[in-house]
């Protein structure tokens, strides 16, 4: 595609910068009406408008019928290498995150959930495709694609009538494969393909994807920053991110002009992930625009400067959150916060400078809740009771079914996941995982598994599980399989039929060489 074209086909979508082109799009429509149909419909709408503020979801009786029943729609936001420890609702002291805070007291905080994996892509993996490590297609961060065969919440949502957006990283395929965002259900993308581009927080481009339609044509290349070539660092891509999920979410925003659809935006931050190129030629590799508000703290450089990278994170979250108000539609849209796994080592960054993972032991790359277990908010003030806390284990792959059947899907579609819903909405939740599962690839072979109150760890191919019991251990200091035989074993029997084999990731001894060590 030409770049004069290409620009022309930007102004026009979903992820326009100014307001005005959003009212520009709805002056278009109604300029397209017959002058004398143009005025009964402008009446029209101004009712409609004013039905679906004020209405409840439900018909009041004597009134104008409102729409049909819709379903909610879902913002999920997704931080990169977050910590369990590294919000102020989670326990942390230092680093300021007052929107998020607000986000758990307005809704449900989960104390036991968990990510896909323990790095990037392979979590990333089990988030869309409802899979765990040891059935998915992804299972490292290597430069594998999802293949048409893997079906994502995405493709799921949008068989359902939702309208689907990725904003930021993606990591799930590169460009020219089967993997790329539009092949996977989202309608629109913008961000990064590949991991290691995800790094660079002042890119001089990022990959769009927009669909052709009658009245405009489609977008599927790269789209420059040029503010940022040579090196210089003028555009804070994160921001970029948030400006592109809010004029999504006003644009697309459920109307009587697209009846009342729902969209679905997966909005993948990457901060606090560190720039991993930059702190090896630097040795500060978190990036961020700005130390405010921690510039006069007596800390290391690249601690402000994560501390600061994870109040704008926060920061951008109370932006989110003003605009789905200022729409009136938070009330019916689901919001959900979380972390692809547990904090880094990496950037110049100590985890344990702010006790990044709480009281849980390890950080990302390791199978102990540190490096997986990670803070889950959802936020649905017309289903769900503020202040909620809920400990039951959950994980990234259940995401798929609860979404599935918040959209009515059904049968719901097979995967490793439980639909949460009954949860969300206070109702009984009469199934529950027996086991949650995971294995990593970069370090040999490791493999981890939560059943009830215990967590075993089998930190190398062929060598004994570790056991310990969360309830009285949450730290996993004390390694106690010899004093349950009974548990090890039942433990063991899972191990051995929980995952399928891959030609891609087959159990290696400890020390041979993995694909996809440092990436993401
Ligand atoms: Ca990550």
């Amino acid at each position: 595609m030409g770049k004069g074209a290409a620009e022309a086909a930007v102004t026009g979508t979903s992820f326009g910068w100014t307001p005005r082109k959003g009212f520009a799009r709805v002056r278009r429509m109604m300029s397209q009406f017959p002058r004398a149909r143009r005025t009964a419909s402008q009446a029209l709408l101004l009712c409609l408008a004013a039905s679906s503020v004020v209405l409840p979801l439900r018909a009041q009786p004597g009134s104008a019928p409102s729409p049909a029943p819709r379903n909610p729609s879902i913002l999920f936001i997704l931080a990169d290498d977050l910590g369990y420890g590294d919000l102020g609702c989670y326990g942390q002291t230092k680093i300021k995150t007052p929107n998020l805070d607000k986000l758990a007291a307005e809704g449900m905080r989960f104390t036991s959930f968990y990510a896909g994996s323990t790095v990037c892509a392979p979590s990333r993996c089990a988030l869309m495709t409802g899979s765990h490590t040891g059935h998915g297609f992804i299972r490292g961060n290597a430069a594998a694609a999802l293949r048409p065969q893997d079906l994502t919440v995405a493709e799921v949502l949008k068989q359902a009538g939702y309208h689907t957006a990725l904003v930021g990283k993606w990591g799930l395929g590169n460009p020219n494969t089967t993997g790329v965002p539009q092949k996977k259900g989202f309608d629109e993308f913008i961000g990064y393909l590949d991991q290691t581009h995800a790094h660079d927080y002042y890119t001089d481009y990022l990959w769009r994807y927009d669909p052709p339609s009658p009245a405009k044509q489609g977008y599927d290349d790269r789209m420059e920053f040029p503010e940022n070539r040579d090196g210089k660092k003028v555009v804070y891509l994160h921001d970029v991110f948030t400006r592109a999920a809010v004029n999504f979410m006003r644009i697309n925003k459920p109307d009587p002009f697209n009846n009342y659809r729902p969209f679905f935006l997966y909005l993948a931050y990457t901060i606090p992930h560190a720039n991993n190129e930059e702190g090896r030629r630097t040795g500060n590799g978190m990036q961020t625009p700005s130390d405010i508000p921690y510039s006069d703290q007596p800390w290391p450089q690249t601690e402000k400067n994560k501390a600061a990278m994870i109040t704008h994170l926060d920061a951008s979250v109370g932006v989110l959150m003003d605009q789905l108000k200022q729409l009136k539609i938070d009330d019916h849209t689901l919001v959900l916060f979380t972390s692809d796994n547990g904090p880094h080592q990496e950037g110049g960054a100590d985890p344990k400078f702010f006790q990044s993972s709480g009281p849980l032991r390890g950080i990302k790359r390791d199978l102990y809740e540190g490096g997986i277990r990670v803070p889950l908010i959802v936020r649905w003030p017309s289903q769900i009771r503020p202040g909620t806390v809920n400990d039951q284990p959950w994980a990234f792959w259940d995401f798929l079914p609860t979404a599935a059947e918040l959209a009515q899907v059904k049968p719901l579609p097979k995967c490793d996941g439980i639909s949460l819903l009954p949860t969300l909405l206070g109702q009984p939740q009469t199934n529950r995982h027996d086991f949650l599962y995971w294995e990593f690839h970069e370090r040999g072979f490791q493999q981890a598994v939560r059943m009830g109150d215990w967590k075993a760890v089998r930190p190398q191919a062929g060598e004994p599980l570790e056991l310990y019991n969360l309830k009285t251990d949450l730290s996993e200091k004390e390694n106690v399989a010899d004093k349950n035989p009974e548990v090890v074993a039942k433990m063991e029997a899972f191990f051995k039929t929980a995952r399928t084999e891959s030609d891609l990731w087959p159990i290696k001894p400890a020390g041979a060489k993995q694909p996809g060590k440092k990436k993401g």
